[in-house]
Order: structure tokens, then C-alpha cells, then sequence
């Protein structure tokens, strides 16, 4: 079983959280699996906290730069062994790769660094006693892996990542850890498709399930308002599906006046399945939904039939000290932040993010573009800069890497839409951000790519990618397969930045009229655009860097963002400052945030608040 649903506890499942002070070794010489670290790790090893990333709790650079395998030790107890039950692992997230043992045994590994995993441990544990669980991780990058990068070794011989893409490749157990106990006739997913006619909803269900035994399964379902009232139910009649070893059935309910999922009031529904067999009830699941629809007609974007206006982030799972790992607090903040500056949706840039994020954003009534981690497909950082001046373009031709890297794309498509795919936040896919699109190769890659995630969402959402400069209009061969264009611009900071910003403003204006000739009948974007400003600097007249230019090159773009009637969103980069590499490029990280590290406003935030309350046609 695969099932990547969200953990859950009721009377057949159990699921405890393994979270806390875990045991750490680097593995600078790739010894430990010689030296039985599989069993255990060394005397030697440290504490080191799950979730959160290893890197920014040492105070030496070799540490906190460290590339390479390295290793996690936990005890845990299992809960009690069940006749008919199995016992599994579930990591949120361990970047960007995993091999995972208990008590010696393997018992499953992973690839990519920002989606859950799920190992049946059944016949690996112990239920007398204490069992130890080790993962072997992995940091390293390469131009097959998503995101994409290299590794290069200095003179001294130390390994150094180098990722193609500016965010700091943070890694460790980066989520929440698992241990549960789940039926070995079980429900394993679901999809919930939600439509209205008329003061109706339909809400159409797809129920899924395993059954070891081979014993026929029947389900059920039923619907709850906020009140925990029962509206509605639904039986299934569940068939066996030769072909995928499952067994699935699918259902409809009928809701009259329903309380529809939308900014202002983010209603959603209790929904609970069971599953019977022999007329006995053996397992069951419980989550939230909402009903609402999403859909591109023209340049809208509308959400339940009326069209929106995307003003909100791209943002990163980024933090002082805890790096990429997951905190309900930063979250919170992060949540109360964008409510107050009027903001309704983010990007997930450029991973999806912890599962609780979602969750969170059902509950909270903000719309999500879901991005997989197919970031840094140009051959540098500083690539993407001047690629288009003729420079390396074809990140995709080389036959070496790019099955494995298309193979990788694949799977972290699927695992992100099979987990992501009923919530009701996420409004849009989004399949890459900024790689090559200009050869008829990326043509190739990225139509099997949006044909994969078209077929696997249910929910049949818009479908986009972030596009970088040189996928201008005359060039890009990409964006066709985007329901609506989402661009990344920076004109009047990588283009024409300060004094030059009237030139920016005629360079913008061009690349948009070319954009608007092409007469798309599709909704346009902003998926980026910010300007580095560092929140101690204030001079008059601006100068880059300053708060006094953030706030001019931010109405440059909003004079140009509101002459075209196709522009339907503008996502800022970035929600707030984070962690780059370092290098002359950066000052102690990416300084485009709206809110600084530690997410207390700069004076362009005042600005978006205005703009984003107060503005009619927004
Ligand atoms: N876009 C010209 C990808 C983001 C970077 C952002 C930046 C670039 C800009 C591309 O991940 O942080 O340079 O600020």
C-alpha cells in the first residue's frame, strides 16, 4: 500500500507522532552502512531535533554547509500488534533523499525531498519492546533530481552543493515523522470532484481501498455541516481493479443550498467513509472538504463562478534556525501576516509545502498554486540571466540525464497531486518554475509532463508554470500548455534597475504588448516580481536596495499590471526575506521580501495593504 492520506486516529487506525530530540552523524566518508550504523548510530552521534533542517543549529560553516549522507536515530514503541492490522512509517518529508531502517531491517527508501513516503514496517518491528529506526539521507543534487543542481568538490576535498536555483538547499527530516497502525483491508484514497447547478451541489466521491485478503469490501460515506449534523450519505458499491491491485467504487451526493468554500467564508464540510466487509465495519476515514469549483473562462480566473483577482506571495518554507522545517507558529504568523495585508492566495514556491500548510489554508480561506519541485532547469543560477543572449538553452537535449529527470518530474507530479488534490485551496498546479522553454526539446518534456498531471487531478484544475524572462512571447514554447500565464518579471531590478526604471517601464511595456498581440484569451499572472531592500536602508532620492525604491519600482509594476485587462493576479516575490547560497549576488540571503526574515513589515508592506484593501477592480 502506498496511501498517502493524512494521518488520522479513530477506532481502526491509530498514528503517533515520532517527533522530538532525534540522534544525528554526518557520514563525511560513507562508512556508516560498513560500520552497522543501520542498526544504530555511533557513541558519537549528536542530538538533533525532527522536524526542522540540520543545518543552521551549527555554529561551524563546515557543518552547516556539510554535503553529503548523513544520519537520523529514533526509539519508538508500536502500538500494540493487532490481528489483521499493519504497521507502517510515514516521513512528511526527508530532503532530498532517504533510506530507511528499523532494527536493522531496510525497509523502503525515497527520492525527492518535499513530499511524504509512506513503509510498511509490519514484519520489521518489535511489539515486545523498544525498536530503532534509522534513516539514511542524502543532500546532494544533480541534473536529474528536482530541484536540479550539481556537486562540486573543493581542493581540500570538501563536497559543496551547488543548487541551480538561489534558496539555501536546506535538508534534514524536514517534517513530521509517524508511526501508525492502519487495517490490512483498508481505505487508501479518495477524490472528491464538487460541482453546483442551480442552488445545488453535486458532490461526486471516489473511494479507494485495499482488501489483502481478497474479501469483497463494500463503502460508505456521509456528509456534515459545521455543526456536525449529518446532510447527506452515499453507499459504494467498491470493484476490484486487476490492473492497480485496489479496489474502488465511486458515489454522488446531492447538497441543497449549499455553503460554498470561498475567501470570506472558507465553509467545509465533515466528510467520513467507511468500509465494510461481511457486513462488519473495518475501517473508516475522516477529513474536511470543500465545495466550491475553480475554472479559467477567458481571461478570468473564476472561483465559484465569479471572477478573482490573485493578489497574495510566492513564498518559502524558510526560517532562522529551523530552516525548511515545518512549525505550526511560523505558519500562524505567516497566516496572520497575509490576512492583514489583504492578501488571497500563494504559491508554494518552489516545492509543495508541508502537508499542514494546506490544511491550514482550507481552514483559513486562501487559495494555493501547488508547485512541484522542478526548479533550476537551466545549467546555472546565474544562467537564467542570460540564456536568452544566446548562452546554454537546452537543459532538456541531453539524452543522459533527461529520462531520469523526466522520471523524477513524473513521480513528484503524482505524489504531489495524489496528496494535494481534495483540497479545496488548491486552485492550480503549477509544473516548473523558470526552466528552459525555448527549444522544441523543453516543447517536448513539458507537454508529456502538463498530459500526466491533466490526467491524474480529478478535479481537472488550471495547470500553469512560472515563466523566467527568456520565455518571451516569441520564444516560449511552453506556455500553450498553461491555463493561464503565470510570469515571473523583473523589470526595473535584474532589467533596468534605478536610475534606469523609466527604461524598465518602456522594456515592460513592449514585452506585454507582444503578449497581448498574441490575442490568447487567457488570464495573465504575476508569479514574481519584487526588488532586494534591506529593511535598515532608507535614502532619498531611492537608490537600489532601499525601502524608497522598493516602493517605486512596486508602482512602476502596478502602472503596468493595471493597463492590461488580462492580468488577473500578482503574487510578489517574496512573502519575506530568506536564505540563499552565499555569494556577491546576495546579501545574507534574498532580500525581495515584503515582510523581513523574522516577518515584521518594510514599507512597501503599508503600500500592498492599501493597494490590495482598498483598490475596487482588484
Ligand atoms: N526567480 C530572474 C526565482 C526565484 C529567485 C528570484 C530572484 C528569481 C528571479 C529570476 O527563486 O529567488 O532572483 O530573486
Amino acid at each position: 500500500m502506498e496511501s498517502l492520506l493524512y494521518p488520522v486516529r479513530n477506532r481502526f487506525r491509530d498514528e503517533r507522532k515520532l517527533d522530538g530530540l532525534w540522534r544525528f552523524s554526518f557520514d563525511r566518508e560513507e562508512k556508516g552502512e560498513g560500520d552497522g550504523w543501520t542498526k544504530g548510530l555511533p557513541k558519537s552521534a549528536i542530538n538533533m531535533p525532527v522536524p526542522a533542517s540540520f543545518n543552521d543549529f551549527f555554529t561551524d560553516k563546515e557543518s552547516r554547509d556539510y554535503c553529503g549522507t548523513f544520519w537520523y536515530e529514533c526509539d519508538f514503541y508500536a502500538p500494540a500488534k493487532q490481528e489483521g492490522k499493519k504497521t507502517y512509517i510515514r516521513f512528511g518529508s526527508v530532503t532530498h533523499r532517504a533510506t530507511v531502517y528499523v532494527n536493522g531491517v531496510e525497509v523502503g527508501s525515497h527520492e525527492g525531498g518535499f513530499l511524504p513516503f509512506v513503509l510498511d514496517v509490519s514484519d520489521a518491528v518489535n511489539f515486545e519492546g523498544n525498536n530503532t529506526l534509522v534513516v539514511k539521507a542524502n543532500n546532494e543534487l544533480d541534473e536529474t533530481t528536482l530541484p536540479c543542481g550539481n556537486v562540486s568538490t573543493l581542493k581540500n576535498g570538501k563536497k559543496l552543493v551547488k543548487p541551480y536555483f538561489d534558496f539555501f538547499n536546506y535538508a534534514g527530516i524536514h517534517r513530521s515523522v509517524w508511526v501508525m497502525t492502519v487495517g490490512e483491508e483498508s481505505i487508501t484514497d479518495y477524490d472528491v470532484i464538487t460541482e453546483t447547478v442551480g442552488d445545488k451541489a453535486v458532490v461526486k466521491v471516489r473511494l479507494e481501498a485495499v482488501s489483502a485478503s481478497g474479501k469483497s469490501l463494500k463503502g460508505s460515506a456521509y456528509l456534515t455541516d459545521r455543526s456536525g449534523c449529518q446532510i447527506c450519505d452515499a453507499v459504494f458499491e467498491m470493484k476490484h481493479d486487476e490492473e492497480k491491485g485496489v479496489y474502488s467504487g465511486e458515489a454522488c451526493f446531492e447538497v441543497d443550498e449549499p455553503n460554498l468554500w470561498d475567501i470570506k467564508n472558507p465553509y467545509l464540510y465533515g466528510i467520513e467513509f467507511d468500509l465494510l466487509s461481511d457486513g462488519q465495519e473495518i475501517d473508516s476515514y475522516e477529513d474536511k472538504i470543500g465545495i466550491r469549483t475553480i475554472e479559467i473562462k477567458g481571461t478570468d480566473i473564476l472561483l465559484n463562478g465569479k471572477p478573482i483577482y490573485l493578489k497574495g506571495f510566492g513564498k518559502h518554507e524558510d526560517f532562522d534556525i529551523i530552516g525548511r522545517g515545518f512549525n505550526y507558529g511560523i505558519a500562524k504568523r505567516d497566516f496572520e501576516c497575509m490576512k492583514w495585508i489583504g492578501a488571497n492566495c500563494f504559491r508554494t514556491s518552489h516545492y509543495p509545502y508541508a502537508e499542514e500548510w494546506y490544511r491550514f489554508a482550507d481552514e483559513e480561506g486562501f487559495l494555493i498554486i501547488d508547485e512541484v519541485p522542478a526548479v533550476g532547469m537551466m545549467r546555472s543560477f546565474f544562467n537564467f540571466m542570460d540564456a536568452g543572449s544566446g548562452g546554454k538553452y537546452t537543459y532538456f537535449f541531453e539524452t543522459d540525464t533527461v529520462p531520469k529527470l523526466k522520471e523524477n518530474h513524473l513521480n513528484a507530479v503524482r505524489e504531489m497531486i495524489t496528496r494535494d488534490k481534495n483540497h479545496p485551496s488548491v486552485i492550480s498546479f503549477s509544473l516548473f518554475n523558470e526552466p528552459e522553454t525555448i527549444s522544441t526539446f523543453a516543447h517536448d518534456y513539458f507537454k508529456d509532463i502538463f498530459e500526466y498531471a491533466r490526467e491524474l487531478d480529478p478535479q481537472k484544475r488550471p495547470l500553469t508554470g512560472a515563466l523566467e524572462k527568456t520565455s518571451s512571447p516569441d520564444k516560449c514554447q511552453c506556455y500553450p500548455f498553461c491555463d493561464f500565464i503565470s510570469l515571473n518579471r523583473y523589470y526595473g531590478w535584474y532589467i533596468s534597475g534605478g536610475s534606469e526604471l523609466s527604461d524598465a517601464r518602456e522594456l515592460f511595456i513592449e514585452e506585454m504588448d507582444k503578449w497581448k498581440a498574441l490575442n490568447l484569451n487567457k488570464p495573465f499572472v504575476f508569479t514574481e516580481f519584487g526588488a532586494d531592500t534591506l529593511a535598515t536602508e532608507h535614502k532619498l532620492p531611492s537608490v537600489m536596495w532601499t525601502q524608497e525604491y522598493q516602493n517605486e519600482y512596486y508602482d512602476m509594476n502596478f502602472e503596468i499590471f493595471d493597463k492590461y485587462d488580462f492580468v488577473k493576479g500578482e503574487l510578489t516575490w517574496n512573502f519575506a526575506d530568506f536564505q540563499t547560497s552565499e555569494g556577491t549576488f546576495r546579501v545574507a540571503g534574498n532580500k525581495k521580501g515584503v515582510f523581513s526574515r523574522n516577518r515584521q513589515p518594510k514599507d512597501i508592506a503599508f503600500k500592498l495593504k492599501d493597494r490590495w484593501e482598498n483598490t475596487n477592480n482588484l
